[in-house]
């Protein structure tokens, strides 16, 4: 059942002991909405814990000081930017008991209980800051940090079409409540560790155009991956942002091993190309200006049917 913020707010304040779930390789978003909930609501006086089925990189560890550790036995489940419980790896039994999801997907498939939704919104993070500022609680720097890098990375940091005037009215208040946005811009949009850096040396050492450049493709095998130590997922999927790095290319490809000898394409592009549409051609899906879809064929066959595919949209769309 679909539900307003008042409602939200009522379900909150009645009930204790929860559990907030955030999604599978959580990223600024999931896990903001998670950590300040998780604080507001011990502010409150409640019981709660956010937790995660992955484990979390170390360069959100500054999230943490939001909350306390609490032992208790769970009564309520909330889940926070996750639009769909596949998205709680081992954890997606608890998510189809949910009392409450707050989310701002389209993609929602309304398998919580009460569903607090706002599909406009950059963030879920932005809903949140409404939510915690509607039960009253004062929003302090540790909650703030919180929320701030929620709704900065979903926006890549306020550069993404997505971002609206709420959303930096939004990051405005949030600095006004002591949001410390210069170390957590770095750490979120600057800084990269040892391993991701290796990484994208390795993998910008085999990038290959097509299309007289419009289109350029890295692979990211697994064999590599598994060559450089402390490396977290993370890390691998910052790789799909490199190609659309350079001048000219209007579609981005990064091909990655999975598991099982499965191969994940995922596309970037310009405004000048759906990449929607290339993904739908072999099953995927996503944005227009992000999409994947995945093969399982050898290697060899998943480049040549992606790259065939950019290159005839690239035709297509009059660009050579
Ligand atoms: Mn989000």
């Amino acid at each position: 059942m679909k539900i307003e913020i008042k409602e939200a707010v009522e379900f909150l304040r009645s009930q204790d002991d929860y559990l907030i779930l955030m999604h599978a390789s959580p990223d600024g978003d999931t896990l903001g909405c998670g950590f300040s909930l998780c604080g507001a609501l011990q502010r409150m006086g409640k019981r709660a814990k956010a937790v995660c089925p992955d484990e979390i990189p170390h360069r959100f560890d500054y999230m943490r000081e939001a909350v306390t550790e609490q032992e208790f036995e769970e009564r309520n489940i909330i889940c926070v930017d996750v639009a769909d419980t596949k998205l709680l790896g081992d954890m997606k039994e608890m998510g189809d008991r949910a009392a409450l999801c707050i989310d701002h997907h389209v993609s929602n498939t309304e398998y919580a209980e009460r569903l607090l939704l706002r599909e406009n919104y950059a963030a879920a993070a932005e809903l949140m800051y409404e939510v915690i500022t509607a039960l009253g609680v004062e929003i302090d720097r540790p909650i703030a940090n919180c929320i701030y890098t929620g709704v900065a990375t979903d926006t890549g940091c306020f550069k993404f079409s997505n971002t609206t005037p709420q959303t930096h009215i939004i990051a405005a208040k949030l600095m006004e409540c002591g949001a410390e946005i210069a170390p957590i811009n770095y750490a979120m949009f600057e800084l990269k560790t040892p391993g991701r850096l290796k990484l994208e040396q390795e993998v910008l050492k085999g990038i290959s155009f097509h299309a007289e450049g419009h289109v350029a493709v890295i692979t990211v095998m697994k064999s590599v991956v598994d060559s450089i130590p402390d490396i977290d997922s993370d890390d691998v999927g910052a790789m799909a942002a490199l190609p659309r790095q350079i001048e000219g290319v209007d579609i981005g490809i990064s091909i990655k091993e999975k598991k099982g000898g499965i191969f994940k394409a995922s596309l970037r592009s310009s405004e000048r190309i759906d990449v929607s549409e290339i993904a739908k051609q072999f099953g995927g899906g996503g944005h227009a200006r992000a999409a994947g879809c995945s093969f399982s064929t050898t290697f060899e066959e998943a480049e040549r049917l992606i790259v065939e595919a950019s290159c005839a949209a690239v035709r297509q769309a009059g660009l050579i």
